[in-house]
């Protein structure tokens, strides 16, 4: 991944607008009460998101302590995630998206989780081509934390609240070494099937089941990820506006590509807070790959061919 190795500081990195680099800081400092939460707030809330998925206490905690603290951010106007209904209206300023504890469900496993932050400029649902940054922490064996702006991606380590340039400049290689493909396969269209069997032909399996540590494989070693559209779920799994368009953005950032079927994920119309989105991402010659099967294009929304349905 990216240009070069660990290294300090002063090492040229994206440019931060003054908002986005409050935003890494307070994440970057939350990161520690975070990381106890998992450990302390292991059971079921007993309550489903609104995407109707089964909460943890910790998805809570991690919502409550993320909305108090981006919250008091000046620039901060909107704070939204995907675990209440509505937005929450603080007062004039950016809106941020977040998915507070991503793939929650592998807390229980002791596999990686990760945060998820979009900072759009515009108020809610917004358009991904309305983000001006958006960056995710992935609680690995250490925690990393992955930030983009318009200027470029940068990868920080976090350790007791302060982050550390660990990849200043993240670039994507044209192909890769990974793949990571969410979904039943029996639920997967044709054509997505078909575009799998080419690239189990070169590229090794990573899927863990956490959005965030299945894409940061894709940014460290090139590659795509894939949650298709499925037989039982046709607009996919993945929520737009704290899954999607943060992570199409910061791999777009990275030289990769994004899709969803029809055109990049960051020029989907957004409808509603909570919609649902097939995510293709990765490497620019498996993703031209995948677009050039499923049948669409990136660039000309006017365009209409598209995946077909489940021949
Ligand atoms: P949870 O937060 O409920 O664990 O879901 C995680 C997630 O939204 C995303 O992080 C993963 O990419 C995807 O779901 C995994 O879905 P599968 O369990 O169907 O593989």
């Amino acid at each position: 991944m990216g240009t070069s190795g660990p290294g300090s500081n002063d090492l040229k990195t994206a440019e931060e607008p003054a908002c986005i680099t409050s935003i890494v800081d307070t994440v970057a400092k939350t990161v520690p009460k975070l990381r106890t939460a998992f450990e302390t707030h292991r059971s079921y809330e007993g309550e489903a998101n609104p995407s109707g998925e089964e909460m943890l206490a910790a998805d809570v905690y991690a919502d409550e302590l993320l909305e108090s603290r981006l919250g008091k951010l000046a620039c901060v106007g909107t704070y939204a995630s995907e675990e209440r209904a509505d937005p929450v209206s603080i007062g004039s300023g950016l809106s941020v998206a977040v998915d507070p504890l991503d793939g929650s469900s592998n807390l229980s496993s002791n596999n990686g989780v990760g945060t998820i932050v979009g900072v759009y400029d515009g108020g809610l649902p917004a358009s991904g081509r309305d983000l001006i940054g958006a960056m995710y922490v992935l609680y690995g064996p250490t925690t990393t934390a992955m930030v983009a702006t318009r200027d470029g991606v940068t990868e920080y380590l976090l350790t007791q609240g302060e982050r550390e340039v660990l990849t200043p400049s993240v670039s994507l290689p044209e192909t890769g070494t990974v793949y990571g493909f969410g979904g039943p396969v029996p639920e997967w269209s044709g054509a997505f099937r078909r575009y799998s069997m080419s690239v189990q032909r070169r590229l090794k399996r990573r899927y863990g089941g956490a959005l965030v540590a299945d894409v940061n494989q894709v940014l460290s070693h090139g590659g795509v990820f894939a949650y298709p559209r499925l037989e039982t779920r046709p607009s996919g799994k993945l929520r737009l506006q704290f899954e999607a368009n943060p992570i199409a953005f910061i791999v777009e950032q990275a030289g990769g590509l994004s899709y969803q079927g029809e055109r990049s994920v960051l020029d989907t119309e957004p409808e509603r807070l909570h919609q649902r989105t097939p995510l293709f991402v990765g490497s620019p010659e498996p993703l031209a790959e995948l677009i050039e099967t499923l049948g669409g294009a990136t660039t000309d929304p006017t365009v209409t061919t598209r995946e077909s349905p489940w021949d």
